[in-house]
């Protein structure tokens, strides 16, 4: 067989889920193969994210626009790689790089150049005459991940009374990932008449979980915890429950202090939140915790780490960035045991699979996410079975960017029929 290049390259300003412009790019094989990919959008972002490249033209998207990285991947990146192998996804990101040559791909922007990377594993998946999951994961791929759903939303997705940013039910007990959907999309409906019930808002946040204003944070678990008994299943042995502090988004810049404003407890030390994250744990089916501290605050990281690390998954992902650079630093340091895993953090497929790699020679997890502002595009779905990861989270059961991704786990399921494996 002639192996195929790349013909054309193309990629357009599309809009994410939250309505702001994003880029998507479409490949096309010299064989006819045509493949294409969406980037999505972080809300709660982290320091040393690779930069998505805004236009900054206030007469455009309140300078949102992403028309520079489409005009990048035509002028600067198609005419590199027309030439190339598309099964070279390692050289073909490495040449991005390099074309881009700044350390967080502020020339060439992240979000033109994952669109690439993207859209050029999918074009070699069916160049392959592979499903994307088994391409990327080789033979032996056949786990799904656990879907964290995030049912209820705070912090920065969302204007209610709750400084956390994602409240997570996590489908630990089930035997497959079409029962752990169902278990958590159950939850979530009957969370639905409960918020009801007690005349709280039922409208919905960034990922589509619920977003009312709770009369305090532990009223949100509290709640969720009673919506994960009345739809019938246990917690900690059925569904346990994953949190994303996302505490980044409310430490102080000026005192490393944390105020939790929005819930009105008031302001804190690391060691009281700490505390107050502790006398979480011990008391209810907490099975991971993400980012429960700011990402500079290294040290707390760590002193969470240890006091909690043996009993819990503890997940960095603003602190990481899903860079092996600052991965490496946690490993040496002990500041967490698993990794947040977003594509768009770093850039490219090629280092995102660094990434998890580094983890997996730690024996550290890592977790696979979507973004707030997300698309319809389910390469993360493929993407997270490909990786072996195990837990993935992908927003609630509404939204169909959400639910685009879980569908496409619910086909690969089917797929892989009584090969098909699951577990926490
Ligand atoms: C997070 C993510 C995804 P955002 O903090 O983990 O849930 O949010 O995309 O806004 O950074
Ligand atoms: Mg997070």
């Amino acid at each position: 067989m002639t192996r195929p290049t790349f013909s054309t390259i193309q990629a357009m300003e599309i809009l994410d889920s939250r309505g702001f412009p994003t880029v998507r790019v479409f490949v096309e094989l010299s064989n006819g193969i045509r493949a294409s990919a969406s980037v999505p959008s972080g809300a709660s972002t982290g320091e040393n994210e690779a930069v998505e490249l805004r236009d900054q033209d206030q007469n455009r998207y309140f300078g949102k626009g992403v028309c520079q990285a489409v005009t990048n991947v035509h002028q600067l990146i198609a005419p590199a790689l027309l030439g190339m192998d598309p099964f070279d996804q390692a050289l073909i990101d490495q040449q991005m790089i390099a074309i881009d040559g700044t350390k967080n791909k502020s020339k060439l922007g992240a979000n033109a150049i994952l669109g690439v990377s993207m859209a050029v594993a999918k074009a070699a998946a069916k160049a392959s005459h592979l499903p994307l999951y088994r391409y990327l994961g080789g033979a032996g791929t056949r786990r799904l991940p656990v879907p964290c759903m995030n049912i209820v939303n705070g912090g920065a997705h969302a204007d209610n009374s709750v400084d956390f940013q994602e409240f997570m039910a996590v489908p630990i007990g089930a035997s497959s990932f079409c029962e752990g959907l169902r278990a958590v999309a159950e939850t979530f409906h009957v969370l639905k008449s409960i918020l009801n019930q007690r005349g709280l808002s039922t409208g919905i946040g960034d990922e589509g979980g619920f977003a009312p204003n709770f009369s305090s944070n532990e009223d949100a678990i509290e709640t969720i915890i009673q919506a994960i008994e009345q739809a019938g299943y246990k917690p900690g042995e059925d569904i346990s429950l994953a949190l994303d502090s996302a505490a980044s988004s409310f430490a102080l810049k000026e005192n490393g202090e944390y105020d939790l404003n929005r819930s009105g407890a008031g302001r804190m030390d690391r060691g009281q939140l700490i505390k107050l994250a502790g006398s979480w744990i011990d008391k209810y089916p907490i099975i991971s915790w993400e980012d429960p501290l700011a990402e500079h605050d290294w040290e707390g990281f760590q002193q969470f780490t240890a006091r909690y690390g043996d009993k819990i998954e503890v997940v960095g992902d603003d602190i990481f960035v899903t860079n092996t650079e600052y991965i490496a630093r946690g490993i040496k340091e002990g500041s967490a045991n698993s990794v947040l895993i977003k594509l768009n953090q770093i850039g490219t497929v090629t280092e995102t699979i660094e990434a998890i790699r580094m983890c997996r020679e730690a024996g550290w997890r890592y977790f696979l996410s979507h973004r707030s502002g997300e698309t319809e595009d389910t390469f993360l779905a493929d993407f997270s079975v490909a990786m072996d990861g195990g837990h993935l989270k992908s927003g609630s059961a509404s939204r169909s960017e959400r639910i685009a991704k879980y569908n496409r786990l619910l086909e690969i399921e089917q797929e892989l029929g009584t090969t098909a494996m699951y577990y926490w």
